[in-house]
């Protein structure tokens, strides 16, 4: 047992989805291989790339940061980072320089934990911060460049875990989609065009929802929304009609603790796959999107458990790869979409209890950052990734 997972507790004792990462304490480290599984492995020499690592641990001022986001909206020309804490409540904005992360401003301060933020944009560039709060289902809207109350939306009577922004109805604004473990998951806000949020309802009312993706997954012009329900024990697919009037469809059944889930054309056939994670697996879950319906590939990626899953593409040769991340083992690997298959990348140094990961491209220079937020510690470590055929 591991003496970070203890200590997280004292952090997630009622954390949604959070919670479910310290369950992974009485699994086995062992994996049954299915017939299915697809392990990474090494290629022919002249299939292999060489992926290096520069890993930088920026110390912050902020403690057990659960969220973050990147933003440039402060037009500097420079990297700014958002930070959510979930014990303190804090949301803070560094910025990135030759020294370090300096903080720019506090943002705000909630009373109680955050556990997610995203950008929206109102009136032009990605301006507002879009806090969801554990307590309460409290939603709250703070403007990045003016010290000014934030606007607040609430969900309901329960806990707030993730929050999508997208436009639902199609009418060029943002909408706010909450999720809900310990509560019901059943209603999206519409943006009124006036700076004010309209509640309308999903049609069906799930329960324990662990994670959400909001994307054009049909291809047909308008926002769909991927939902991972414990309860159900299922990943739902709810097409939007065009004007935030859905129909659900179950894609995936038996799962559990999915944690983070993303959309890409992992086979570049056109159409759109699905790739999750979940604490209870150490292998990353494949949905190829086929006419008749999925071909499921599972991943292994030696580590315990996965708590994050995200798009990248090493070297921009239009080929997308995924990072992972896993709490349990202070980790993060990346799994190389290479033309001979899945390969996995293990970093070396230790990132310690990683709970956000996000992902800056500079395709200009060929250059990505991978920032990645702890939980344990006041940090925030930036990994410059090169990629060398
Ligand atoms: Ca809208
Ligand atoms: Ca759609
Ligand atoms: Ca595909």
């Amino acid at each position: 047992m591991k003496t970070n997972l203890l200590n997280f507790g004292r952090f997630t004792g009622r954390l949604c989805s959070h919670a479910l990462i310290s369950a992974t304490l009485v699994l086995g480290m062992s994996l049954t291989e299915s017939d299915k599984e697809e392990t990474t492995r090494p290629t022919k020499k002249e299939d292999r790339s060489t992926i290096s690592w520069d890993v930088n641990e920026y110390k912050i001022k902020s403690q057990s940061v659960l969220t973050m986001a990147l933003t440039n909206s402060l037009g500097t020309g420079k990297t700014q980072i958002l930070t959510g804490c979930y014990s303190s409540g804090t949301i803070s904005l560094y910025e990135q320089t030759k020294k370090g992360l300096k903080q720019l401003r506090s943002i705000g301060k909630v009373n109680g934990s955050i556990t997610d933020i995203k950008l929206m944009s109102m009136g032009g560039s990605l301006n507002k911060a879009v806090v969801a709060q554990e307590e309460k289902g409290t939603i709250r809207i703070y403007d990045l460049k003016k010290d000014m109350p934030p606007m607040t939306l609430f969900h309901g009577a329960h806990g707030v875990n993730t929050v999508e922004i997208a436009d639902l109805d199609g009418d060029g604004l943002g909408d706010i989609i909450p999720i809900s473990y310990t509560g019901e998951t059943n209603i999206w806000f519409q943006n009124d065009r006036h700076n004010g949020f309209m509640k309308r309802n999903l049609p069906s009312h799930k329960k324990k929802v662990s994670a959400i993706r909001v994307v054009d997954f049909d291809q047909d012009g308008d926002q769909d929304i991927l939902l991972a329900s414990d309860h159900d024990k299922m990943i739902s697919f709810f097409s939007n009609d065009g004007t935030g009037n859905f129909v659900e469809l179950a894609i995936e059944d038996g799962i559990e603790g999915v944690l983070d889930m993303v959309v890409v054309d992992m086979n570049l056939d056109g159409s759109l796959d699905l790739a999750y994670v979940s604490h209870s697996e150490k292998t990353v879950q494949l949905l190829l999107n086929k006419e008749s319906g999925f071909d499921r590939k599972s991943v292994s990626t030696k580590l315990r458990s996965l708590n994050n899953i995200k798009v990248i593409d090493l070297g921009n040769n239009g080929r997308p790869d995924l990072i992972v991340s896993s709490f349990d083992d202070d980790a993060i690997r990346l799994i190389e979409n290479a033309e001979s298959g899945l390969r996995e990348h293990q970093l070396k140094a230790s990132i310690i209890s990683p709970t956000d990961i996000a992902i800056k491209t500079d395709s200009e220079i060929g250059k990505t950052m991978i920032y990645v937020s702890s939980m344990m510690k006041n940090r925030v470590y930036a990994i410059d990734v090169e990629v060398t055929d």
